[in-house]
Parts: C-alpha cells; sequence; structure tokens
C-alpha cells in the first residue's frame, strides 16, 4: 500500500442537499450534519499524520464535496477526469489548480468520461469500472497514460451501484472486500475476498490510510472480520453522504 502524506479535500456545499442521486431520497439531506461527518473525517485523517488541504466548496456545484471523482493519483502523475455526470465536469477547475505544482497533470479528455470512483488501484493492476459514469473510451485514455509506467488495466463491469469502489475495495495484504451482488468476484480471484452480502454492500467501501482501515460505521459484524485480519478499524458516520450515494473514499484524493 502507499504510505499517504497528504489529502486534498473539498468542502461541502448548502447545495449539497441537491446533489446528485440515483434515486430519489426519502429523507432529506441534513447538510450541517454533513459537515460534521465531512470534519470528522478531516481530523481522522490528520490524526494519522496526513497535512490536510481543504478547497473551498462551490455552490454552482452540489456534488463538489466527493473529490475522489475528480482525480487519481498514480505514482508521480495526477490524471484529471472528465466526469460522466454533466453538472460535475466544472469540478474538475479547482483540483486542476490545487494539483499544479504538486505532480505532472494529464487528462481524460471527450469524448472519453471517467469518474475516480471507477478506479482501484491494487499494486501495479488498476481496475477501472465500466459504468453509467465511466466509458470505454475514458478507460482507454487512462490505460494509454499508465500502461509506459508498468501498470496492466483491467476493466470491470459494474451494475446497480455507481462507481466499481461502491462495490469493492483493497484493504491490504492481498485482501479484497467486496459485494458480489454488483461486481463479479471472479474478476479478484487472485487476492483473499472478504465478500459482503446485499445488506452490507455499501461497508465494500472502505479505505485503507497507512495501515489502518476506515469503514462506515453500522456493519459490526464486518468490522469484527476487518479486524480479525489484523487491520485496526476506525468508523465513521456516513449517513448524509450515503443519502448522496457518496462512499467513504470519495471525500479525499490522497498522495
Ligand atoms: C454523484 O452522483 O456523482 C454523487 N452524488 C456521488 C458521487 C460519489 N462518488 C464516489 O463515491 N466516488
Amino acid at each position: 500500500m502507499p504510505l499517504y502524506t497528504h489529502a486534498i479535500v473539498r468542502e461541502v456545499p448548502d447545495a449539497y442537499a441537491e446533489c446528485l442521486t440515483l434515486e430519489a431520497i426519502e429523507v432529506p439531506i441534513d447538510v450541517p450534519k454533513a459537515r460534521e461527518q465531512h470534519a470528522h473525517f478531516c481530523a481522522i485523517l490528520a490524526g494519522l499524520g496526513l497535512e490536510v488541504t481543504r478547497l473551498e466548496a462551490d455552490e454552482s456545484l452540489p456534488d463538489c464535496c466527493f473529490i475522489e471523482d475528480t482525480a487519481v493519483l498514480v505514482d508521480d502523475l495526477a490524471i484529471l477526469t472528465n466526469p460522466g455526470a454533466p453538472s460535475r465536469i466544472k469540478e474538475v477547475e479547482a483540483v486542476e489548480q490545487a494539483l499544479r505544482g504538486i505532480k505532472p497533470l494529464a487528462k481524460i479528455l471527450p469524448p472519453g468520461t471517467l469518474d475516480g470512483g471507477d478506479v482501484l488501484v491494487i499494486g501495479k493492476t488498476i481496475y477501472i469500472g465500466q459504468s453509467t459514469r465511466t466509458n470505454e473510451a475514458g478507460i482507454r485514455q487512462f490505460a494509454a497514460l499508465v500502461e509506459p509506467n508498468g501498470y496492466t488495466v483491467v476493466s470491470v463491469p459494474v451494475s446497480g451501484l455507481l462507481h466499481l469502489k461502491s462495490a469493492v475495495t483493497y484493504l491490504g495484504n492481498g485482501q479484497v472486500i467486496l459485494a458480489p451482488a454488483y461486481v463479479d468476484p471472479s474478476y479478484f480471484k487472485e487476492y483473499h475476498l472478504l465478500k459482503l452480502s446485499e445488506a452490507e454492500a455499501y461497508c465494500a467501501n472502505c479505505l485503507n490510510v497507512n495501515g489502518t482501515i476506515l469503514m462506515p460505521e453500522g456493519y459490526e459484524q464486518v468490522k469484527k472480520q476487518i479486524e480479525n485480519l489484523g487491520f485496526p478499524v476506525i468508523e465513521l458516520d456516513m449517513s448524509e453522504f450515503k443519502k448522496g450515494d457518496g462512499a467513504l473514499t470519495c471525500k479525499a484524493l490522497l498522495y
């Protein structure tokens, strides 16, 4: 696993109450509570030793707090995405400014689309979700950027959830956590698999920060399983981000 020293996050706008969702929201998003949960996430990252840079929210971009979708950081390259939802394309501008000078920049261009939430890096293999947000042209462009550095790109169909990483993430030590209801486990057969039931699918999105696993709270059984694998775990209240189809990884770019 990479060792992270920095995180870039983006604040939650008031407009987040009107963010994109796959289905109509039953209970409205509580934006002040979302901000508290976001601040807690940032405090956890700082507590794990990361320097956290907070980009201002943009009220014209309701989903801007989901910064993971706007860029993918691989080794010394920052690949700015072309998000698959038209309303999210302008989110990339502020992220580009923030990354300028930190890493060399590359960009996914139309007709290619790609959301960072579809990109799962495990060692030298990069799994990219073929989702409603990421298309074949986007995957081809991404592959052309990383393959010269020795990476292999594997396209993985994902259905029923927004992004690949909504259904599968890498815990570390050869251990993948996934929800077979949404992604075919055979793509990950070279790893140890922690398989989740459909009801547990939301906690397929875990984040390893320098050896500690951050996971959504409320999945006691899965938490125990991850601890039994030898990882320290920190649980986070994700209620207001879950309403907006946001996963835990979506709230930060780490490097
Ligand atoms: C969207 O539909 O684009 C946002 N409401 C949620 C994006 C979540 N992104 C992520 O988990 N990587």
